[in-house]
C-alpha cells in the first residue's frame, strides 16, 4: 500500500510538487498509480500538450479518464430522505420467537444478525444540514439466513397520509417550492401547509412533527418505529399482527429549537459527526427492538383502524415486549459505497413475516423497487456489496446493466432437463422453505368488489392527535403550539393559517387559541370533522420529557478554562464525566489552550469562538478571577454562557466565574451550580421549567 515515506518529492518545470515512487528499485509494489485499465501512470500533475502552452492532446487517456470518470461520480440522490448517515452493526435476539414467527433470524436466542441502519433528514437535499425540524427516517436492513429484510421506518411511529397514491403530492409540497426552489430541508412555507390544511388526515402527525421529536440531539437518542401493522407467521401458520419500535438505550433527548438553528450555523454535521464519532470512539449506540403483538379480535374492539399509518396503538393499551437488541459497531469504510448505494425496501421481507393491507405500505411496496433504477439505472444494484444478501442467490435472472455475476452454463430457464443430461440445470422452488404470502385475509373489508375507497374508520382525523397532545408535558405542549405558530407565520397565504387552526379546534381548542394568539389573528370556526373525534387516555409514553433518561452517559460537557485556570479542577470534572461514560469537551479561547494556575500549558479539543455552547449538553465553567475579567470582554464568551442557560442546560461555574454568569443574565435555579457533585447531577438532565422565565412561548 502507499507510505508516504517511500515516495520521493521532485518539482517540475512548472513548480509543481510531483511524489512520485523512486525511479530505483523494484517496480513490482502496490504503491504503483494506475488508470481504471491497471495502466501505471507517469505523471499525474500534467495533461499531454502540443508544447509547453500548447492545447491538451485528444490521445491523452490518463486525462480523459480521470475526468470522465470524476464526471460521473454523482448518482441521483434519494427524492426523499437524500440526506442519511448510516453504520454497520448487528441484531442480538434475547428469546426464541418461533411461538409467533418462523422467521429465521428469530428463532435462537442470543443469536446475532448483521445489519446496516441508514437515519436520514426527510426533506433536505444530500448536502443540507442535519439539524432542521424534520421527521428522521430509521431504515435498517437485516442481512438474514433466509435473505435481506429491510424495516424501513422513521422516528415517528404514525404518518402523515393514509393512503400512497397521496405521496407525490406531500412530497412536491414539502420540498422546496417549484419556481423558487426554496426553502430548503424545512416545512415552514406556503405549499407545505396549504396541503397540509386541506389533509385533515395530516393533522395526527403535524403534533409529532411540531413537537420536539422532529429535533433529535442525536441520532442516538431517538426512537425508531415500522409504523404500519405487520404480520408475524408461526409454523403452523398462525397470524400475530405487530407493531416494531426501536428503544435507544441512551434514553430520548431533543435540542430546542433556538439550539437546533444554532447547531445549523455551528455544525452542519451535528447528527453526522455524533454518530461516526460515538462508533470510532467505542461508544457504540445502541437500540432494544420491540414488538406489540396483537390478534384480529382485538383490532376489532379499537376505535381506529390498525391499517391507516395515521394511527398509533398506545403503549399502555398494548405494551411493547422488548425481543432483541441492535448494537451498531462499525463506521462505513466508504460513505458512497454504503451509504449513498445501500437500497433499502420494505418489499424485502422473509419467510415468517408479511405485510398488512395498510393502503401505504401496499403502495411503499411498489415505490422502493422502482426508485432504485432511477439511482441507480440498472436492474442490478443488488449485486452491490452493501445490498448483497449475505446468503446465497439463485435464479435465472441475468444480464442487465452492470452485470457482476458470472452464472456458468444455459440453465437460464425452468423447468429444465439439463442436470439430467450431465449438465448444471439450476436451482427450483421450494414449497417447504419458501417464502409463501399469507393467504387467508383475516377480516371484513379486506377483500371484495374493487373499489376507490378509504375504509369508514379512516375517517377520524383527530381523535390520536388529541390523544398526543393530551400525553404531552406542559414545556413540550408550548413547543408544539410555538411550532404551528412559528411555521404558520411563514406562510403568505392567507386562508392557510385559519384553516389549519380551523382544523387543529378539533384536536383542543386549547391550542388552537394558542396557536391564533401566538399569530396574532382571530379564532376561526372549528373545521367540521369528517367524523367526529372521541377522546382517548393519555399515553405517557409519549412524551420525551418524562420519559428522559438522566445520565451522563453518550452526552457531551463542554469545560471552559481560559489563563489562570485550576488544573486540578478541570481533570477532576473530565475524569468524573469519562467514567459517567459522556465526553468531556475542553473548550479555551485558543486552541492551543491556556497556561493554568500553575503555569502548565492545558490543550483544548475546541476554540471558544467555534465551539458554541449548542455544541454540548451542558457547561462547566473553570475560571479564575483573572479569566473571568478578561472574558467578559469576549461576546463568544457571553454567548456560550447566555446559550447554554436558554438551551436550559446544566451550568456549574467556579466561583470566580460569577461576573460571567451575571454579564450573561444567568439567574439561579436548580440547574446552576457550583463544580462538585452537584453540577454532575444536574448534567444529566435539562431544566425545563427555567423556559417559562426566558422565552415567550406560545
Ligand atoms: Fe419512503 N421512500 N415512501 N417512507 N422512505 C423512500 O426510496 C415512499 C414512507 C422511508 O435510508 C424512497 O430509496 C412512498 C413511510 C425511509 O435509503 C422512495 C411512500 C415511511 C426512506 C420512497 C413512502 C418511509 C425512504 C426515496 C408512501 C416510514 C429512506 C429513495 C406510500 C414508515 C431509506 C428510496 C434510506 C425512502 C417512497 C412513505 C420511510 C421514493 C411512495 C410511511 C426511512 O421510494
Amino acid at each position: 500500500m502507499a507510505n508516504d515515506e517511500a515516495f520521493v518529492t521532485t518539482v517540475g518545470a512548472g513548480g509543481e510538487t510531483h511524489q512520485h515512487v523512486p525511479r530505483r528499485g523494484s517496480h513490482d509494489s502496490e504503491a504503483h498509480l494506475t488508470t481504471n485499465q491497471g495502466i501505471r501512470v507517469s505523471d499525474n500533475q500534467n495533461s499531454l500538450r502540443s508544447g509547453a502552452r500548447g492545447p491538451a492532446l485528444l490521445e491523452d487517456f490518463v486525462l480523459r479518464e480521470k475526468i470522465f470518470h470524476f464526471d460521473h461520480e454523482r448518482i441521483p440522490e434519494r427524492i426523499v430522505h437524500a440526506r442519511g448517515s448510516a453504520a454497520h452493526g448487528y441484531f442480538e435476539l434475547y428469546d426464541s420467537l418461533s411461538d409467533i414467527t418462523k422467521a429465521d433470524l428469530f428463532q435462537r436466542a442470543g443469536e446475532k444478525t448483521p445489519l446496516f441502519t441508514r437515519f436520514s433528514n426527510v426533506t433536505g437535499g444530500a448536502g443540507s444540514v442535519d439539524t432542521p425540524r424534520d421527521v428522521r427516517g430509521f431504515a435498517v436492513k437485516f442481512y438474514t439466513r433466509e435473505g435481506n429484510w429491510d424495516l424501513v421506518g422513521n422516528n415517528i411511529p404514525v404518518f402523515f397520509i393514509q393512503d400512497a397514491i397521496k405521496f407525490p403530492d406531500l412530497v412536491h409540497a414539502v420540498k422546496m417550492e417549484a419556481d423558487r426552489a426554496f426553502p430548503q430541508a424545512g416545512s415552514a412555507h406556503d405549499t407545505f401547509w396549504d396541503w397540509a390544511s386541506l389533509m385533515p388526515e395530516t393533522t395526527h402527525m403535524l403534533m409529532w412533527a411540531m413537537s420536539d421529536r422532529a429535533l433529535p440531539r442525536s441520532l442516538r437518542m431517538m426512537e425508531g418505529f415500522g409504523v404500519h401493522t405487520f404480520q408475524l407467521i408461526n409454523a403452523e401458520g398462525k397470524i400475530t399482527f405487530v407493531k416494531f419500535h426501536w428503544k435507544p438505550k441512551l434514553g430520548m433527548q431533543s435540542t430546542l429549537w433556538d439550539e437546533a438553528l444554532k447547531l445549523q450555523a455551528a455544525d452542519n454535521d451535528y447528527h453526522r459527526r455524533d454518530l461516526w464519532e460515538a462508533i470510532n470512539t467505542g461508544a457504540f449506540p445502541e437500540w432494544e427492538m420491540g414488538i406489540q403483538a396483537f390478534d384480529q379480535a382485538f383490532a376489532d374492539t379499537q376505535s381506529y383502524d390498525v391499517l391507516d399509518a395515521t394511527k398509533l396503538i398506545p403503549e399502555e393499551v398494548i405494551p411493547i415486549r422488548l425481543i432483541g437488541r441492535m448494537v451498531l459497531d462499525r463506521n462505513p469504510d466508504n460513505f458512497f459505497a454504503e451509504a449513498e448505494q445501500v437500497a433499502f425496501c420494505p418489499a424485502n421481507i422473509v419467510p415468517g413475516i408479511d405485510f398488512s393491507n395498510d393502503p401505504l405500505l401496499q403502495g411503499r411496496l411498489f415505490s422502493y423497487l422502482d426508485t432504485q433504477k432511477s439511482r441507480f439505472g440498472t436492474a442490478n444494484f443488488h449485486q452491490l456489496p452493501i445490498n448483497a444478501p449475505k446468503c446465497p442467490v439463485m435464479n435465472f435472472q441475468r444480464d442487465g446493466q452492470m452485470q457482476m455475476s458470472l452464472p456458468k452454463g444455459r440453465a437460464n430457464y425452468e423447468p429444465n432437463s439439463l442436470a439430467a443430461h450431465g449438465e448444471e440445470g439450476g436451482p427450483r422452488e421450494c414449497p417447504v422453505t419458501g417464502f409463501a404470502t399469507v393467504t387467508g385475509r383475516a377480516t371484513r373489508e379486506e377483500q371484495g368488489d374493487k373499489l376507490r375507497i378509504r375504509p369508514e374508520l379512516f375517517a377520524d382525523h383527530y381523535s390520536q392527535a388529541r390523544l398526543y397532545w393530551r400525553s404531552l408535558s406542559e414545556n413540550e405542549r408550548a413547543h408544539v403550539a410555538s411550532s404551528f405558530v412559528f411555521e404558520l407565520s411563514k406562510v403568505g397565504l392567507e386562508q392557510v393559517q385559519p384553516r389549519m387552526i380551523a382544523n387543529l379546534r378539533n384536536v383542543d381548542d386549547g391550542l388552537a387559541k394558542r396557536v391564533a394568539g401566538g399569530l396574532g389573528i382571530d379564532l376561526p370556526a372549528k373545521a367540521k370533522a369528517a367524523r367526529n373525534p372521541i377522546t382517548m387516555k393519555p399515553s405517557p409514553a409519549l412524551s420525551i420529557q418524562t420519559n428522559m433518561k438522566p445520565t451522563i452517559e453518550g452526552r457531551a460537557i463542554g469545560i471552559l478554562f481560559a489563563d489562570g485556570s485550576d488544573g486540578s479542577e478541570v481533570q477532576k470534572l473530565a475524569d468524573a464525566i469519562r467514567k459517567a461514560g459522556g465526553k468531556p469537551v475542553l473548550i479555551a479561547p485558543k486552541i492551543g489552550g491556556a497556561k493554568l494556575a500553575d503555569d502548565t500549558m492545558l490543550k483544548a479539543d475546541g476554540q471558544l469562538a467555534g465551539t458554541p455552547s449548542q455544541t454540548v449538553d451542558a457547561i462547566a465553567l473553570v475560571l479564575s478571577a483573572e479569566g473571568a475579567g478578561k472574558l467578559l470582554k469576549d461576546a463568544a464568551a457571553v454567548q456560550f454562557v447566555m446559550d447554554a442557560f436558554g438551551h436550559l442546560k446544566a451550568i456549574g461555574a467556579s466561583a470566580a466565574a460569577k461576573p460571567l454568569l451575571d454579564k450573561a443574565g444567568v439567574e439561579p435555579d436548580a440547574g446552576v451550580t457550583g463544580l462538585g457533585d452537584a453540577f454532575l447531577v444536574a448534567a444529566t438532565r435539562r431544566f425545563w421549567d427555567r423556559e417559562a422565565k426566558l422565552r415567550l412561548l406560545a
